[in-house]
């Protein structure tokens, strides 16, 4: 079936080797005779119209072909007739050229903390003209924590009862934080808070590194308008503690504060002239909201029996949950 799809690049000898990495898409490394590309099948679960990335991924491709040249980016790649997005047995795939570099799974420094702080920050300062409303929502939503929260709701009242029972001690703890909503209600309908490009997923392994220098931002499907809140508090999320989300055992979720150090200054560099005070006032709100949204999305998930994130073992994502629960805590301390 794979060949199929290969024919429609025009790659010959191709080899694929699937990357587990990312909770939504799948994604394989192509190696073929006409060179390197990542191929992707969307899902479209979760990505409902994919037409809506294709769209925002060309536009600032585009935007960054006739102003930043230089500006290194994962852009499409079409088929022989000149489709970016294809279908194929009901499925969508497209291709990136592959950008070498290596993904990290963790960070183990916090100049990699400046350095993807800074990198993330430089997207979206250097899409500070590009034309907001030319970018599509690729997921209606996403980041809304009013939403979040009410979807999680939603699945206290009509989720598996069973699950109810085991997450009792998170569902209090995630109930117990809930004032996080209004502030984040209160900033977002703020007008000093602006709806920029926003990459909404800034975890480590969705920037390149080559050596110990961040070359490339990836993984672009939700960027989107969104506010600097999601991108900041994502980095937050993702590399102060010197484990991920998937660790299980609690007593490994620290905070590094100079990588909370080095978050502020790499990103400040790129965005400190673009950010106003208003919104520079919600830096460590960033983490805060976000490590919450992250923790009510993952038990929200548990306690409707896992219809989105991936999951290899029936309580992953209380798992996922409690770790997120005690990262809060532990963020809480520091700011
Ligand atoms: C999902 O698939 P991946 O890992 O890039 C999710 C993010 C979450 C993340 C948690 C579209 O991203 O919002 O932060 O999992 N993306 C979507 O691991 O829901
Ligand atoms: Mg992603």
């Amino acid at each position: 079936m794979m060949q199929t799809i290969f024919d429609q690049y025009g790659w010959e000898n191709a080899i694929a080797i699937p990357l587990s990495q990312g909770l939504i898409n799948h994604t394989y490394e192509l190696q073929t005779a006409q060179g390197d590309f990542i191929l992707q099948n969307i899902n479209t679960q979760v990505f409902k119209d994919p037409y809506t990335i294709d769209h925002n991924i060309k536009a600032i491709g585009q935007y960054f072909h006739n102003n930043k040249k230089d500006q290194l980016f994962t852009h499409l790649v079409p088929n022989l007739r000149g489709e970016t997005l294809i279908e194929w047995e009901g499925k969508h795939y497209r291709a990136f050229k592959k950008i070498e570099g290596i993904a990290l799974d963790v960070l183990t420094n916090a100049s990699q903390a400046n350095e993807a702080a800074y990198q993330f920050g430089k997207f979206t300062a250097s899409l500070n003209e590009f034309p907001i409303g030319a970018l599509k929502v690729t997921i209606p939503q996403f980041h809304d924590l009013a939403l979040r929260y009410h979807q999680f709701e939603q699945a206290l009242m009509h989720g598996d009862a069973k699950r109810m029972e085991t997450a009792k001690e998170a569902i209090l703890f995630l109930k117990s934080h809930q004032s996080y909503v209004k502030r984040w209600l209160d900033f977002t309908t703020n007008k000093e808070a602006h709806l920029r490009v926003t990459h909404h997923d800034t975890k480590i392994s969705n920037v390149l590194f080559k050596d110990e220098e961040a070359i490339c931002v990836i993984d672009l499907d939700t960027t989107m308008p969104g506010y600097f809140i999601s991108d900041v508090g994502d980095m937050c999320r993702t590399y102060l503690c010197p484990v991920n989300e998937a660790c299980q055992d609690l007593d490994q979720i620290k905070i590094l504060p100079e990588r909370w150090t080095a978050i502020q200054n790499g990103y400040l560099k790129a965005m400190g002239e673009f950010l106003t005070p208003f919104e520079k006032d919600h830096f460590a709100f960033s983490g805060q909201s976000i490590i919450y949204m992250q923790a009510l999305r993952f038990l929200t998930d548990y306690l409707q029996l896992d219809p989105y994130y991936k999951v290899d073992r029936p309580s992953q994502n209380l798992d996922r949950t409690l770790n997120q629960n005690q990262l809060l805590i532990e963020f809480n301390q520091l700011v």
